[in-house]
Formats: structure tokens, C-alpha cells, sequence
């Protein structure tokens, strides 16, 4: 059988058995407004997270609202899983401007009080963004090279039909 002819089987499959509950996320993914959030359970860089975001059809978690801030700031404080989670924003083309991956820049913010500091020690900057532990999961701009947790964000669609 070719692979678009199963294709096009699992996406009539797909659709009889999931049009009553439309939309959906990945397995693992937590539905919120209209996006899918999965919260790693593995550390890694900004880099390393980002990649593996990407090969998991999603991308570093964007927040662009105070309800999606409170949202995953709260699912972080509940868990308690990881002194950080890194989101999707970096100030590494411009110092001082952070922007989303892809070049969107930020249009709601929760920095955490005195930062972004972009702060310097020997072998490291603030330049990318994270939810940190120490102030309830608010906003610092930490070193892009520190392993810690992180979200992936996709948006809401069945899983194989749509995009
Ligand atoms: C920021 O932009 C996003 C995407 O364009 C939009 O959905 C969101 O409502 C905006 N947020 C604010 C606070 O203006
Ligand atoms: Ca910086
Ligand atoms: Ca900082």
C-alpha cells in the first residue's frame, strides 16, 4: 500500500472516529485555549530544546497573554518539576530585544522584578528566556547553555489532517 493512500485511510479514520471531540492534542499534550502545551520531562539546553520541539511538530511555548502566563505558570507551580522551563525567546540578534523564534517579537510580558538582566558571568549570558522556580515561574532571561526543562506548544488540530 503507499504511504499516501494510508494516509488518506488513517485521516478517514481519524475523522469518523473523532468528529464529536474536534479539537485535540498530541498524547502527553495538555489542552488550553487553543494550543497544546507539552511539559518535557527531560533537560536540555535552549538549542537541544528547541530541536526537540521542532521534531515533535511543535515549537518552544510563545506566551502572548496574561490568561496563557497564568495558565502555564500555574502548571508549572503545581509540578515543581524543574528550577526552570525554557520558553521560546531569545535577545541573541539584538541584545535588550527579545523576539519569539522566527522573528515575532513579544507583545506581553511577566518579567520577574530586575530582569531581563542579561546577566554576564565568564561563561555565560542571559539571552534566552525562561520561567524560573525562584519567582514563581515569572520571566528571567538565563544562560542559553544551562539544561533545564521546557515547553513545546502546538496548536489545537487533529492529529494527521490538517497543515
Ligand atoms: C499578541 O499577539 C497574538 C498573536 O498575534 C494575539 O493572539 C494576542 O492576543 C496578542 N496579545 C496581546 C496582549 O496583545
Ligand atoms: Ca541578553
Ligand atoms: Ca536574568
Amino acid at each position: 500500500m503507499s504511504p499516501g493512500l494510508v494516509f488518506v485511510l488513517l485521516c478517514a479514520l481519524a475523522s469518523v472516529t473523532a468528529a464529536e471531540d474536534r479539537p485535540r492534542c498530541p498524547r502527553g499534550f495538555l489542552e488550553h485555549g487553543s494550543s497544546c502545551y507539552w511539559f518535557s520531562n527531560i533537560e536540555g539546553s535552549f538549542a537541544e530544546a528547541s530541536s526537540y520541539c521542532q521534531f515533535f511538530g511543535s515549537h518552544l511555548a510563545r506566551i502572548t497573554s496574561e490568561d496563557e502566563d497564568d495558565y502555564l505558570r500555574s502548571r508549572a507551580n503545581e509540578e515543581k518539576g524543574s528550577i526552570g522551563y525554557w520558553l521560546g525567546a531569545t535577545d541573541l540578534i539584538k541584545e535588550g530585544e527579545f523576539m519569539w523564534e522566527g522573528g515575532v517579537p513579544l507583545n506581553y510580558t511577566n518579567w520577574a522584578p530586575g530582569e531581563p538582566n542579561n546577566e554576564m558571568h565568564p561563561e555565560q549570558s542571559g539571552h534566552c528566556l525562561m520561567l524560573q522556580m525562584t519567582t514563581g515561574y515569572k520571566w528571567n532571561d538565563n544562560d542559553c547553555i544551562k539544561k533545564t526543562k521546557f515547553i513545546c506548544e502546538r496548536k489545537v488540530s487533529m492529529c494527521c489532517c490538517k497543515h
